[in-house]
């Protein structure tokens, strides 16, 4: 359960901690780390907030609907996922501790240091996930990643950004989302621990409301789009067949935007599947900068998430795109589902 802000800021700003000073705050307890880092978060926090006053302003102004064009997934490119891609490349690109941009909407990395910069980070993001829900006001949210350059020869040879960016999520020194719903919330993780923030539209700042966040380890609910469920490997097939049996008690939730079901999890409890299916034979997320982020939040949070026999956050992707299967949430129902996966069959009653 969430554990409510408290004591470590108050001396700070009694009764106010923003996420800009969370992680100032933070970083003066961990002597490596730098004031560039918060400036790179900076970026993101802006972008987001100019993101979810857009979003909330959708209707009122021309940006419902699509671009007409097809992103490099070959899925329709919204109105507002260009602008999501364009703010956020222009907030995050603009700080000089960055050396390299990955989106979901750029075909390859946009890499800085063709310009001459030498930042150290690379950030990963998917500007508006669940951006098919825009035009019938259901929540969509930004995912982010954050990496580092590795020193030359530590990864890989050569210094190619390209190739540096592929690194397994265990990697990460940062990630999050900022969910645009009846509230903004910003959830962050540096990897010590899952904190939440909320925008505060007076005062236009995300406000602290919660830390170190915890996952319960069991709730009975599932999370999948189960009209697929046809072409399920046979194991997650009998997984939701017991999930349906009288005994084991479960319920469905479904939001069909990532962020959305993912939050509520992470709130709440719960398993979010995505497995592989005859249409998407390696799931349909994209392991870099929607599988890797969320992996990092939950176990932060004391969660699981598997592709299914590994662990996401050890997979080494081979390239920027790559799909994964996704089995995440609660560390209880990552189990279950697991010894269905090993044949093992349902827990005992
Ligand atoms: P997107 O990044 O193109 O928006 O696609 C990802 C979305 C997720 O938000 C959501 O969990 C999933 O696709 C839903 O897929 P489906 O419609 O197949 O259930
Ligand atoms: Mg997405």
């Amino acid at each position: 359960m969430a554990e409510k802000s408290g004591s470590p800021y108050q001396e700070l700003l009694p009764g106010l901690v923003t996420v800009q000073q969370h992680i100032i705050a933070n970083q003066r307890r961990h002597a490596e780390a730098t004031g560039e880092f918060s400036f790179l978060l900076s970026g993101i926090t802006i972008a987001t907030k100019v993101l979810a006053s857009k979003v909330r302003k959708a209707g009122l102004v021309d940006i419902f609907g699509a671009t007409g064009e097809q992103n490099v997934q070959g899925e329709t490119v919204q109105k507002l996922d260009r602008m999501a891609n364009d703010l956020l490349m222009h907030c995050i690109g603009y700080r000089r501790s960055v050396g390299a941009l990955a989106s979901e909407e750029n075909e390859t990395v946009v890499d800085l240091t063709e310009t001459g910069r030498t930042g150290k980070y690379l950030v990963l993001f998917d500007p508006l996930d669940g951006s098919s829900n825009i035009d019938v006001n259901i929540p969509t949210g930004t995912i982010f990643s954050i990496l580092v350059r590795p020193e030359r020869g530590e990864w890989q040879q050569g210094g190619d950004v390209h190739t540096e960016i592929l690194q397994p999520g265990l990697k990460q020194v940062a990630a999050g989302y900022v969910l645009y719903s009846s509230a903004t919330t910003l959830v962050y993780t540096t990897g010590n621990g899952v904190h939440q923030f909320v925008l505060d539209p007076e005062i236009g700042a995300y406000v602290l409301v919660a830390e170190r966040l915890q996952v319960p380890a069991r709730k009975k609910v599932y999370s999948v789009n189960e009209a697929n469920s046809g072409t399920f490997p046979k194991e997650v097939q009998d997984y939701l067949a017991w999930t349906k049996t009288e005994a084991a008690g479960y319920s469905s939730r479904y939001v069909g935007s990532f962020v959305a079901d993912f939050h509520r999890i992470l709130m709440q409890g719960g398993l979010f599947l995505y497995p592989p299916t005859a249409k998407a034979p390696s799931g349909k997320l994209r392991l870099m900068y929607e599988a890797n982020p969320m992996a990092f939040l939950i176990e932060q949070a004391g969660g699981a998430a598997l592709d299914g026999p590994q662990r996401i956050l050890e997979k080494t992707p081979k390239k920027l795109h790559e799909r994964t299967p996704l089995y995440i949430g609660s560390k209880g129902e990552v189990a279950i589902l697991q010894a269905f996966l090993q044949g093992k069959g349902a827990p005992p009653a």
